[in-house]
């Protein structure tokens, strides 16, 4: 049975892939930070299947005993601290999950005696105020949060580690990708829990912010698919992974409406001036050429398709709550 170590596997993309792995014949270890409250809602119907393991990226040697427990054949690196607008606010913190936190798991790594394979959570935000449309594994990097900056450093460093130590270390540039397990705070769940608690009359407004923010959007579960198969091929390479279709904020809001039914979707829309960012990415499009001729990855939902069954789940939800 091969074996992997998945950090961060009680956010949206961990539990993802841990279902992958398990379809696929892994035993699957998981890094769990200590927490006062209960942090698995996301895993509980794998609780029983999958080993989980204290540690958190802050403590290296949490991270050294984790691969020692774990003796994984792969390393799946997906903790962070990943809501862009927190990076203002706790900018120090943010540097050092998500930007020291992988020179930490790459050293757990590196002192392994047996071969490892690793994957490390790029994002779509290290291009930022994008250099080139669309945007490649070529196109340069301008970060425009302190989130996009330590992604940034995450990338390089598992570049380094790679070009160091020969290490099989692969980084994914993932654009967005959501699902119902998304967290509440990100703007397509916002916005279809929004629009499904409107439709049961729980909710009468969504405040939003910048509506023209366009994105590259994508389902998390064909996404996780794309981490997996980085690992199963015979040289570590980076990879752009994305629909290569972009929409805004408002046409997200639109479609989520219209699935409701509601037509006059912008009576709904209250904008604030406090969800403004102080520097935005305006713009998004991947170009997942490299990921479809390379890996065979393509995604299988489409952004209606997604839109949809957002919606659907959190209609499905409110209605029971
Ligand atoms: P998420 O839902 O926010 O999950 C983040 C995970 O990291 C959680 O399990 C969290 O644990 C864990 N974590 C945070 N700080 C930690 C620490 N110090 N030690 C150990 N674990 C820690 O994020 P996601 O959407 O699944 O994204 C997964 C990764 O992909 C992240 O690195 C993110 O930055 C990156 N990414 C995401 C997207 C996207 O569109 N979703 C796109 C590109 C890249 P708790 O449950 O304890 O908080
Ligand atoms: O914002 C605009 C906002 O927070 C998308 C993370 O997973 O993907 C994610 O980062 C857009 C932005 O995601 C609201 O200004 C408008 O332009 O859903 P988001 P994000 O910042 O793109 C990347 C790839 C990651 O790596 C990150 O980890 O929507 N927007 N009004 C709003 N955004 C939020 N959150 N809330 C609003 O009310």
């Amino acid at each position: 049975m091969p074996r992997a170590l998945v950090t961060g596997i009680t956010g949206q993309d961990g539990s993802y892939l841990a279902e992958f792995l398990l379809d696929k014949g892994y035993d699957v270890y998981g890094l769990i930070r200590r927490s006062s409250v209960v942090t698995d809602q996301r895993i509980r119907h794998l609780i029983d299947r999958v080993e989980l393991i204290d540690g958190d990226l802050l403590d290296q040697l949490s991270l050294i005993k984790a691969m020692r427990t774990a003796r994984p054949d792969e390393v799946y690196n997906l903790a962070a601290q990943s809501f862009v607008p927190t990076s203002w606010g706790q900018p120090v913190l943010t540097g050092e999950f998500t930007a020291l936190g992988v020179t930490k798991m790459l050293e757990a790594v590196r002192v392994a005696d047996w071969p490892v394979r690793f994957y490390q959570a790029s994002s779509s935000e290290m291009f930022g105020k994008v250099q080139e449309v669309p945007q490649t594994e070529n196109t340069p990097f301008y970060p425009r949060s302190p989130y996009g900056v330590a992604k940034v450093y995450g990338h390089w460093i598992t570049v380094n580690y790679r070009e160091s130590y020969n290490l099989y270390a692969c980084s994914g540039i993932l654009f967005n990708h959501e699902s119902p397990r998304r967290g509440l705070e990100f703007a397509p769940r916002k916005i279809a829990r929004a629009v499904a608690r409107i439709k049961l009359g729980k909710q009468m407004e969504i405040r939003l912010g910048n509506l023209d923010a366009r994105r590259d959007w994508g389902f998390a579960g064909d996404y996780v698919r794309a981490m997996w198969m980085m690992l199963q091929q015979d040289a570590p390479d980076d990879y752009v992974i994305a629909t290569g279709e972009t929409h805004s904020v408002a046409e997200f809001c639109e479609l989520a409406f219209r699935r409701v039914g509601i037509d006059n979707w912008r009576d709904y829309i209250v904008i604030d001036p406090a969800l403004l960012r102080p520097a935005e990415v305006d713009l998004l499009i991947g170009d997942p050429t490299k990921a479809r001729e390379k890996l065979g990855w393509q995604p299988e939902v489409s952004f209606e398709g997604l839109v949809n069954l957002m919606v659907d789940a959190d209609l499905a939800m409110e209605a029971q709550s």
